[in-house]
């Protein structure tokens, strides 16, 4: 598969919305195998539990299962590090183009399961927004904190708990005031500004995670099924404090590994004079 690249379109769209739908992200025979491994997924999987090099960690009680550090599991999930649909996407807005600290570091991995009633309190916006999903442009290049990939892995239509974007709110200089209280678990589905965003199976929301953004409610039975990969620049740093184990780096192709330890640590005493490691992922 070809590397897809941003169009200009694509720049003036993301650069408007906040967000861009790439249709048909993954081909079957990927969904398929990601698919195969979410239903071994134990449901029953305590909040904390390991499963290999992931952790059930819920964003909240009524996320669902959210299993981080979901690279670990390997195989289809290690394809998504730098998968041709998307990976120079998120190089462009978030991989500090022509700088000197140029590439893309992953800073959480998550698989979410979500059944009937489940929902995920909005959050983020332009507001007071932190630094760290910010959205940024200036002098030719892009310069967001973060940019989300959410994978549709089954269709996700009206009740199936799409996720919601207000459009543009990376750019908000207020506050929404019909924001609720994310740590009361107050649903989104009504905010006013709000889309869900309607997914086939295999197809990619992009969106930088300064734009304000939740999961409506699901109301359907079944299973709505994601990955969730946020992409951000090399210096940064694993949200919750997850480190790779080395035997699990060593089953990477080397561009995978360098988004996944872009900087290698250096311990004192260990190491050789430390390489700069400011190179280009490509
Ligand atoms: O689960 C969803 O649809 C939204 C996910 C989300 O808000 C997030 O990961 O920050």
């Amino acid at each position: 598969m070809e590397n897809r690249t941003p169009s200009p379109l694509d720049d003036f769209l993301f650069d408007l919305n906040g967000y861009l739908i790439l249709k048909k992200a993954a081909d079957s025979d990927l969904l398929a195998r990601l698919n195969a491994r979410f239903d071994e997924f134990p449901a029953d999987l305590p909040m904390g539990a390991w499963l290999g090099g992931a952790q059930r960690r819920d964003y909240t009680p009524e996320t669902g299962l959210e299993l981080h550090q979901a690279v670990t599991l390997g195989g289809p999930f290690a394809e998504l590090i730098d998968h041709p649909s998307w990976i120079n996407y998120v190089r462009h807005y978030g991989g500090e183009e022509k700088s000197y600290v140029e590439g893309v570091f992953i800073d959480e991995s998550i698989a979410s399961v979500r059944t009937s009633g489940g929902h995920h309190p909005v959050h983020s916006g332009g507001f007071r927004g932190a630094m760290r999903g910010a959205y940024g442009y200036k002098n030719g290049v892009f310069r967001c904190g973060q940019i989300n990939i959410i994978l549709a892995l089954n269709d996700i239509g009206p009740g199936d708990g799409a996720t919601m974007i207000v459009p543009a709110s990376h750019k908000s200089n207020f506050d929404h005031p019909q924001k609720g209280d994310y740590a009361k678990g107050d649903r989104m589905d009504a905010l006013q500004g709000a889309l869900p965003a309607y997914l086939e199976a295999g197809d990619a929301l992009l969106f930088v995670d300064g734009l304000m953004h939740g999961g409506s409610s699901r109301t359907n039975a079944g299973e709505r099924r994601i990955t969730i990969y946020r992409y951000g620049p090399i210096w940064g740093a694993s949200r919750f404090g997850y480190q790779y184990e080395n035997e699990f780096l060593d089953t990477l192709s080397p561009v995978q590994r360098r988004i996944l330890q872009p900087v290698p640590p250096v311990f004192p005493g260990k190491s050789a004079v430390p390489k700069d490691y400011t190179m280009q992922q490509s």
